[in-house]
């Protein structure tokens, strides 16, 4: 495979870009070898700098429901330019598709857009704690909810893999709110409540996480969650940032059956653009400016072409609920595939799979929480990840990330993905 470009243009990138690259998952790092420089993505496919195609399973993180450019975002993008990038005013579409998303997340009241997850989920935990009047926050060890200074504790993702779950430059004051539980264990968090006695303003939580690698939200749990804080007067927020709109039109919460008091999103709001957005109870909601006191703000928020990504993106999903349907077969179809290659390689690994998101950990245990996700063969995974590469796939460059499946992953794609997959685990076993 020549990638004689992606190398060079990481060379050059390194010099002006901390370790050549934006956000730090995407560098590689933890799987060896040099990033790709991708040009363009149609599709289920990407394209790089050297002209190699790959069938791309990170799809943006999540937002690519539809694979990459459908052509309906392409046309909502292309009028709404016509018209001017940014306002810093209020436009009719914001309007529109705050109460798109009313309708299609029943938890969701009232809610305020953001250019991104980080900001999502920060300024949901400001609102909780001026609603409470109190100031600790309980997340769970592995989960990732972007890079506020009281999240990069015990965190998930990038800050997981490249061995910094708790990041320096955070102040001991701000780590002193944040509290650590453990996923799935619903004892660890009552143990934190009963020992910080009416000082919790907020849990949250991804209730399937995608963060440490696939790891479902067992429903007791989540619905034991959810009466714990109703009982102490805690906001729950459900992080749907990887989840929303793509395990279901209402998100993880629909699947399991319980409502957000605040549930936080990321890039799907925008259709891919950079946007996110925090929702939920009107009462919480507005405490926000300038309705109330709790001060969130952004010139870029609601900008009229993210908006416009977005309500084509969002509309689409409303008009076309079938395409979960086609989600979940295209992903049971490729959970199969991998599953039969394991039994006939007679290789015990475990494949997590929620909806439309799916990680192959390479530990033989159960991964139910960090505790398990973390004896996954991080080696063996990058190992892994450079033969599924050379054979065309695009897979996260990390263990604890997930992949995803698109609506534009054809049955070809999935066919030629589970044949490189059996390839590879039997070049590297
Ligand atoms: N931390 C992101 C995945 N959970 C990756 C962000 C990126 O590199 O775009």
């Amino acid at each position: 495979m020549n990638i004689e470009k992606s190398k060079k243009l990481f060379a050059e990138a390194k010099k002006y870009i901390p370790g050549g690259v934006n956000s730090p998952v995407r560098a590689f790092k933890s799987v060896g070898g040099y990033p790709l420089f991708i040009k363009r993505g149609e599709g289920s496919k990407i394209y790089d700098v050297d002209g190699n195609q790959y069938i791309d399973y990170i799809g943006s993180w999540g937002p690519h429901l539809f694979g990459h450019n459908p052509a309906f975002i392409k046309e909502a993008l292309l009028n709404a330019i016509e018209n001017g990038t940014s306002f810093g005013a209020p436009t009719e579409l914001e309007v529109k598709i705050a109460k798109l998303i009313t309708e299609l997340v029943p938890s969701v009241e009232m809610v305020r857009m953001v250019n991104s997850g980080t900001e999502a989920t920060m300024s949901a935990v400001r609102a909780a704690r001026g609603y409470t009047g109190k100031d600790k926050i309980i997340k769970f060890e592995g989960c990732y909810h972007g890079h506020a200074d009281f999240f990069l504790i015990k965190a998930g993702s990038g800050a997981l893999t490249l061995g910094i779950p708790t990041s320096p430059g955070v102040t001991k004051n701000n780590a002193v709110d944040t509290l650590i539980a453990d996923f799935n264990n619903i004892d660890s968090v009552k143990n934190l409540i009963k020992a910080n006695k009416n000082e919790i303003a907020a849990v949250i939580i991804e209730a399937s996480v995608g963060n440490m690698g696939v790891v479902k939200g067992d429903d007791r749990f989540i619905k034991e969650l959810r009466t714990l804080c109703d009982n102490e007067k805690i906001v729950l927020i459900i992080d749907e940032v990887m989840t929303g709109f793509r395990m279901a039109k209402g998100g993880a919460q629909e699947v399991l059956g319980v409502r957000a008091d605040l549930s936080t999103f990321g890039k799907i709001i925008g259709g891919g653009l950079p946007v996110g957005a925090f929702g939920g109870k009107k009462e919480i909601m507005e405490m926000i400016a300038p309705a109330g006191a709790v001060y969130q703000a952004g010139t870029l928020s609601g900008n009229p072409l993210a908006m416009s990504a977005g309500y084509a993106a969002l509309s689409y999903i409303k008009n076309h609920p079938n395409l979960y349907i086609e989600l979940e077969e295209k992903s049971a179809y490729l959970e199969q595939g991998i599953k039969e290659n394991l039994k006939t390689l007679k290789k015990k690994l475990t494949l997590n799979r929620v909806g439309s998101m799916l990680t192959l950990f390479f530990t033989e245990n159960e991964v139910t929480d960090f505790n398990s996700a973390v004896k996954s063969d991080t080696k063996l995974y990058g190992k892994y990840f450079h033969e599924m590469l050379r054979r065309g796939i695009y897979l996260p460059p990390a263990q604890f990330e997930a992949f995803f499946i698109s609506t534009a992953h054809s049955k070809e794609d999935l066919d030629k993905t589970i044949k490189a997959n059996y390839s590879s685990l039997k070049a590297i076993i």
